[in-house]
Formats: C-alpha cells, structure tokens, sequence
C-alpha cells in the first residue's frame, strides 16, 4: 500500500492532484465536525504558545528550557534545531508569520562549516530531514543548497571498513568517531540520503545510505532479528537484545517506507523478512493486550517485557503496512500505558503494568500511530485518543514559558526541557488527527522518523 501525503497551501511545485482517500469524519455529526474544528485551533494555539516562547526566551538556539526561559545549544554553536523542526509544521499548520521567522532564523544563521563533531544520525533526521522538507514545501533552493552542504559534510561517517557510519564526523575536518553504533543509527539514513540523491540527480547519497542498511540487514541472526549495539568497524554484534524500541526502532520503521518512497524491492524484502521475525518472536499477547518486548537475537528467547513511549511507533508501521487489527491491537495496549498514568512513562513492564522508567520527554510516538490509525479506519475512537493526550500535554506539561519535559509521571515533576521534536512531531500528529483531510494527500508523501514530510516529486 503506497502512502502520500500531500499539502495544498504552500507548495509551489510540489503537489497539485487531489486524491484524498479518505472521508475525513464522513460520519460525523455537524456539531462534532465543529468540536473536531476546535481540537485542531486548540493545538495550534498550543503549537504557537511553544513558538512564541522559545522566539521570546531561546530565540537563536538549538532548543528552549521551558522551566529557567533561556536557551540550550546541543554542541559549541547552534543549529537552530527547533526553528528547523518546526518550519514544516508552520506551513502545515497555515501559520504563515511564524514561518517567516522560522526561516530567517534558518536562512540567517545556519552555517555548516563548523569544527565542532555531531552525532549523525540526529542531525540527519532532525536537520537534513528538516531541509529537505523545508525545501520541497517553501520552494526556496537555500533550503537545498544546505541539505547538499550538510549531506557532504556527513558523507564521511560511511567510510568505515563495513561501509555502516560512525556515530558521529567533525562537520569540518570530516574526521570521524564512535565505532559503536546500531541498528536506528546505521539504518535510519534512507528517506534523507536517499531523497536527496532524487533531488540533485547525484547518486552517492542514496548508495551509501543504501548500503549501510544492508550491511546491517545481512548481519542479522539466522531467525531474522537484529541486535541493539554493533561495531561498525569489525561487524560483530556487541549487545544481542532484540526490541523495537530506542537503538533499533527507526531502523524497522525505514525498511518499510525506504520501500513506499522509493519502490526500491530491496527494501520491501528486507521488511518482509523482519517483520516476520519481529511477529514470531518480539510480539507477546498477554492478558493486559498485545505488547512488543525483548528476545534475544539468536535464539529467540524472551528476555523481558518491556515496552515504552518509543516502542509505541509501531502501530503507525503496522498501520502504514496494511496490518490494521494487529496495528489496532497494540495501539490500544499504547493507550493503557498512556491512560494508567494520565501520560506516558519512558518505560513500563507489561507484565505487571508498572514503570520501569518514570520520565515523559514530550514524546510523540502514541499520538503518530493514533493519528495513522485515524486515516485508516476512520474510527472515532482514536480522536477520543487525541482529545486525551492533548489535556495531559496542557494539564502536566504546559508552563508560563513553553512546555516542558515531565521527570517523573508518577509525581508529575517538570523538567527544564522542551525537545525540538515536541513541534516537529507532537503536535504535528496532533494536529493531523483533527486537522482536514485536505492537509495532506497520502499518495506521494512519506514522513521521516522526525515527523518531517517528504514529498516524492520524482514518480
Ligand atoms: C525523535 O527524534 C524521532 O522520532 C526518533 O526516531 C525517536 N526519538 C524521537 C522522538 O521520541
């Protein structure tokens, strides 16, 4: 099933055919299409409190520390990470005067050609994938031209003896470290890399990127499973945990759109593979519902039953793939994990329902798979799920400065920190799942795992 997502008020090349298939609320009544309206103005109200509060208190900064009201930069200088991950959402959001300044602070400030070492695979999915998408939906080539510098800069990390990437290149000297990695890491490169080469017509970008998953998809166990922690150098495994969430998540997730975006069969056997092992061997169907826990890679053997905010991508997969009752299935086992607490915690043990790890950094990985499961099945259920997470995000995590991180959802402690995924993600989907169908068209656009839409123009 070919996903594409299409947005109609901006895009100056992009898209111009119409082929909603969906019904957005063909079955509501007109008064809950108009409570379906208000959602959708309430998050973009929230959207625009967290705006104005990282321009008022960290304007320039990599993020916002909603708590203190200043700013934090990841490394020694900024990349702009939020205006970058927020740009996309703006313009799906139709806030025209906070994309302006998203993209002067973008277009003002970002200069690649730093000494400082990144870590690769944040800043391809935050930054390269935040161009790429910035590019296709404003029009404005400074948004590639960077895409093509940063691409280049980061070529280096595939320069291992296994072609997988080194964790991390120094964006000047291309000098590169960090010979552990795993499979997110390596193999979460695809949907960036690769449209980036359909862009510029330059191939390396899509090969390397290419080849890093399959270095890593050849490694796997003789029953199909991956592990979490690799030497990129040598190709040995050196944690052989299999799971879906942090470490290894991104990396099933892009083996499947890798092959909607680019109708590239090898990614659709590799995911065919995988998910057959994932099934067999990480799914656990107990009596508090379908969950996703750990085996090891070899053997198959569970090894505990944990799940989390991370794990909880997967029902938008299993959606995305067609698999809607599984897909459903553990997306209401997602909604427990948010509902016992009244917002989720990192990680919980499914088996006894309690928390393994208490903090809630403003994830969006439960709202993503409501929001997909929405689109599929129409069913009104998943937008009761929204009108949920949104009264916890403004109830526990919203503050007079922004909205901020929780240390704990037991004791609904704060912490000060506003994640640049909170706008490129949470309140993406967020407002999707009430948004009008018309915002986006599910033929030609795939999102990445940053929530950052990309639009195949090359069809
Ligand atoms: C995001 O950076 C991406 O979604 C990534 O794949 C996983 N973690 C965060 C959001 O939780």
């Amino acid at each position: 099933m070919k996903s594409i997502l299409k947005l109609f008020w901006t895009i100056p090349f992009v898209l111009l055919s119409v082929s909603c298939n969906r019904m957005h609320n063909n079955n509501a009544s007109k008064g809950s299409q108009e409570e379906i309206n208000l959602l959708a103005e309430q998050v973009k109200t929230e959207f625009r409190h967290a705006w104005a509060s990282y321009m008022k208190y960290a304007k320039g900064y990599d993020a916002l520390k909603p708590l203190s009201g200043t700013g934090h930069n990841w490394y020694s200088r900024s990349f702009v990470m939020t205006p970058l991950d927020a740009f996309d959402t703006m313009i799906l959001m139709g806030l025209k005067k906070e994309a302006r300044e998203a993209k002067t602070l973008i277009l003002d400030s970002l200069d690649f050609n730093k000494d400082i070492t990144v870590q690769n695979f944040e800043i391809t999915i935050r930054i390269l994938g935040g161009l790429i998408s910035a590019y296709q939906l404003d029009g404005d080539t400074a948004f590639l031209d960077l895409a093509v510098d940063l691409a280049n800069r980061l070529l280096p990390v595939f320069d291992s003896p296994t072609g997988m990437p080194y964790w991390g290149v120094n964006l000047k000297t291309g000098q590169t470290t960090g010979n552990i990695s795993n499979p997110a890491e390596t193999g979460t490169l695809m949907l960036e890399f690769g449209s980036l080469s359909k862009l510029t017509g330059n191939p390396v970008y899509y090969e390397k990127a290419k080849q890093a998953v399959v270095e890593i998809y050849s490694r796997q166990s003789n029953i199909g499973l991956v592990g979490e922690e690799i030497n990129v150098e040598t190709g040995e495994w050196t944690n052989k945990t299999c799971h879906l969430g942090g470490r290894i998540d991104s990396y099933y997730e892009y083996l499947l759109k890798a092959w909607l975006l680019f109708d590239d069969p090898d990614f659709l056997s590799m995911w065919e593979t995988s998910i057959l092992a994932i099934d067999q061997f990480l799914a656990d169907s107990t009596d508090s519902g379908l969950w996703y826990g750990q085996a090891d890679m070899h053997t198959g053997e569970r090894i505990s039953r944990r799940f989390g905010a991370l794990d909880a991508f997967f029902p938008a997969v299993l959606a995305l793939d067609g698999k809607i009752e599984r897909s459903r299935a553990l997306q209401e086992s997602c909604f427990k994990m948010w509902e016992k607490w009244g917002i989720e915690p990192e990680q919980i043990d499914y088996s006894r329902m309690e928390v393994i790890s208490p903090a809630y950094v403003l994830r969006p990985e439960n709202i993503e798979s409501a929001f997909y499961l929405y689109h599929y099945t129409q069913d009104p259920v998943y937008l009761e799920m929204g009108k949920v997470y949104l009264n916890s995000l403004t109830k526990y995590c919203k503050t007079e400065k922004g909205f901020a991180m929780l240390k704990s959802v037991i004791t609904k402690e704060k912490g000060d920190e506003m994640e640049s995924f909170f706008l490129a993600e949470t309140l993406k989907y967020l407002y999707l799942l009430f948004a009008p169908a018309e915002t986006i068209d599910w033929d030609i656009v795939i999102f990445n795992t940053e929530a950052h839409p990309i639009h195949n123009t090359w069809r």
